[in-house]
């Protein structure tokens, strides 16, 4: 079964790394959000690639998710007692990442270029593809900051401005990453990994083609939310200031049409009758991924899940 999954940060990250485990690269590509990218100290930074790599990789740091394990700090600590920045942290063997990918860029590769070179020496043999190789900044409007850039917001502000909605600045001139739709159209599956709607999976969507290229593919969404709170992040805080109820079946509602099924945690359950209300398939499972075998668990029942939905639906 050829299967794509879409991602952003560390939540989308831990069901690829699922994903990944029981599919081989020939039948398994991640298409990433690249909304997060900002710029830093002259450096690009490509946060959402990065966690998906690193977790692909085993590199990433167990304790955030994102960055990299067994890191050090020394730069930036220095960085910092000269009165430089210091409100996005930056470990020294991520850093490498940032001033290759900066230099590369400024060489003229292109996004797409500098992950498979990255994907290749961290031994990722899994397509890793951004969403488009064009530049997209997810901006955050707020009620008492105006509109701030995303890493402004979920690091600088740690996420406490109330939101007033987002934009994804360059997305209407982006293309998809190339490959990316001709690997949607060859895909038996799409799985929306439970990630953050508004801010890791609508940013790819706003991307002209995914969502016609999505249309008649089986879409299967797994919620980012359990009990009304996310597992990591500030999704259901946005919900919340958007005036929607920050529960399961709003994520199902926000993927709306493009939903043939949606995986949600047993304390949901009770969301099951509205769910089915959108002619959305549910299953009900234990959506928490506390360590790798949970992850590899959560990915084989969406694959099989899945599979169930793609027969039903022929
Ligand atoms: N998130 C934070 O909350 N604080 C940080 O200092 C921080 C640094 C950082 C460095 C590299 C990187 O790839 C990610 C980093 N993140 C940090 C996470 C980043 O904000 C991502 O955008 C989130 O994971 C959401 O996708």
């Amino acid at each position: 079964m050829n299967v794509i999954a879409l991602a952003g940060g560390v939540g989308g990250a831990k069901l690829v790394h699922g994903l990944a485990a029981l599919l081989s690269p020939e039948h398994f590509s991640v298409i990433v959000n690249t909304g997060d990218d900002f710029e830093y100290c002259g450096l690009k930074i490509s946060p959402d690639l990065d966690t998906v790599c690193y977790t692909l990789a085993g590199l990433a740091n167990p304790e955030t998710g994102w960055g990299r394990r067994d890191e050090t700090w020394t730069v930036f600590e220095v960085v910092k007692g000269l009165g430089g920045p210091a409100w996005f942290q930056l470990g020294d063997k991520d850093l490498a990442t940032h001033l290759a990918r900066t230099e590369w860029l400024n060489r003229g590769l292109s996004l797409s270029e500098i992950t498979q070179k990255l994907c290749h020496r961290w031994g990722v043999e899994h397509l890793v593809l951004p969403m488009t190789d064009s530049p997209v900044e997810t901006i955050v409007h707020t009620k008492a900051q105006g509109s701030l850039g995303f890493q402004h917001y979920f690091v600088e502000q740690a996420c406490q401005p109330m939101v007033r909605g987002f934009a994804f600045e360059g997305a209407t001139q982006a293309a998809p990453a190339p490959g990316a739709l001709e690997k949607i159209r060859a895909a038996d599956l799409v799985i929306l990994t439970p990630s953050n709607p508004w801010v890791s999976i609508d940013p790819i969507l706003a991307v002209p083609g995914y969502r016609d290229a999505l249309v008649e593919k089986v879409v299967i969404g797994v919620s980012p939310l359990v009990g009304g709170k996310a597992l990591k992040g500030p999704a259901a805080k946005m919900f919340s200031e958007l005036g929607i109820e920050p529960c399961a079946s709003s994520v199902a509602e926000h993927y709306g049409a493009l939903l043939s099924g949606f995986v949600f945690d047993h304390q949901d359950s009770d969301e099951l009758e509205k769910i089915q209300r959108w002619r959305i398939i549910p299953l009900l499972t234990n959506i928490i991924m506390k360590d790798v075998q949970d992850r590899v668990r959560l990915a084989r029942e969406v694959l099989t899940f899945g599979e169930s939905v793609s027969d039903r639906s022929q």
